[in-house]
């Protein structure tokens, strides 16, 4: 993939874009801006970056990557599992009221905001992950037995949303993320729990929701999961539409070897890049990491070297949950100079190097 051509198309798509917008919205401006920081290098990305680390809980001002190399991410990562069911905290225990703040304040830096949702099993009551019938995404439809349960749970989320931006003139730009790693099998929405259809009718339904609730603020992110099997023809099947995602790519973990994981994440990134490059989308690693960095010097041999192959805006690394499931960095962890080396090369940005731009 020619990257610098990539580069170019996507300029031209902003421009396109922001022509095409009677008025810009916070959804096409964000679009420009992140295919502007593109050009500049890749944006490191961290799941609850200051909301807990491994060796803290939440106290102000703290944050791993901040403790391990000076400076925040560019992008933030945020969860809101839980908003549905009016939860104070979400399902992993950060209080909302918090996750407001600290939502605001990444905006007010200057950083990217990027919102994840786990919804809880409307049908059966349990998680996410309960898909012990396939006939949750149909429940929830028009007509379904959820349905009316499902509307409260999307008024739910748009009143969180809504209270991100205190200045209605102003809203908070997001890239949104609904419905991902669609392509396994492992959540209520995934591949082998609805059909083509229904899942499309499922991402529409909250989508034009959200939209008529007056949320132009969101740019739409789609992210199936990586995977040998991810043909562009398994891809193909449930994307939304170009008029319905601005940006994709792929969760993308380490389970085994590095030379395998390479080997995956490049042939999936090849026929998305080439797909971004037809579509005039942007790409990104939507979800990455590799339980505790076992490898030594992941961050430069095998994040950097991607973002330089591939036009990556950015790549977000999940969170810091604990000892045994971890993925950002983390002060004096044997990695940790090697991420400081991450974080000097030029091609990759952290907050400070996008404030403003
Ligand atoms: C998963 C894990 C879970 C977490 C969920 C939502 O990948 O980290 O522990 O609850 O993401 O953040």
């Amino acid at each position: 993939m020619k990257l610098r051509l990539f580069i170019l198309s996507l300029a031209v798509c902003a421009a396109a874009m922001a022509a095409q917008a009677q008025q810009p919205t916070g959804r096409t401006q964000l679009f420009e801006r992140l295919a502007g920081l593109q050009k500049c290098g890749t944006m490191f990305g961290h799941q609850d970056d200051t909301f807990y680390g491994l060796a803290w809980q939440w106290q102000p001002n703290r944050s791993d990557t901040k403790e391990t190399c000076g400076d925040l991410p560019a992008v933030m990562g945020f969860e809101i599992g839980g908003i549905e069911v009016a939860a104070e905290t979400n399902l992993d225990s950060v209080p909302f009221a918090l996750m407001r703040s600290e939502i605001l304040a990444q905006a007010a830096r200057g950083g990217i905001v990027t919102i994840s949702w786990h919804p809880r099993n409307p049908l059966t009551g349990g998680d996410a992950w309960d898909v012990s019938s396939n006939e949750v995404v149909a429940s929830v439809l028009p007509g379904g037995k959820c349905h009316a349960k499902f509307l409260v749970w999307m008024k739910r989320v748009a009143a969180f949303l809504a209270s991100l931006s205190p200045d209605p003139t102003h809203k908070t730009p997001i890239i949104f993320r609904p419905w991902h790693e669609n392509n396994g099998s492992w959540f209520w929405w995934g591949r082998n729990l609805c059909t083509p259809k229904e899942y499309h009718a499922l991402w529409c339904m909250l989508q034009d929701y959200l939209l008529v609730e007056g949320f132009d603020n969101l740019l739409w992110s789609y992210s199936p999961n990586m995977g040998d099997d991810l043909s562009r023809a398994v891809f193909e099947e449930r994307y939304p539409g170009d008029d319905r995602v601005e940006l994709l790519g792929i969760d993308a973990y380490q389970t085994g070897t590095q030379a395998d994981f390479l080997s995956t994440v490049r042939s999936n990134l090849s026929m998305l890049g080439t797909f971004c490059q037809e579509h005039c989308r942007l790409l990104a690693l939507t979800e990455c990491g590799v339980k505790g960095i076992t490898p030594k010097r992941w961050w430069t041999e095998v994040v950097l070297q991607l973002a330089s192959e591939y036009p990556l805006c950015y790549m977000l690394t999940w969170r810091n949950a604990r000892r045994d499931e971890y993925f950002g960095p983390v002060p004096n962890d044997a990695d940790a100079p090697d991420f400081r080396k991450f974080y000097k090369d030029k091609r990759t940005l952290f907050v400070s190097d996008i404030k403003g731009k």
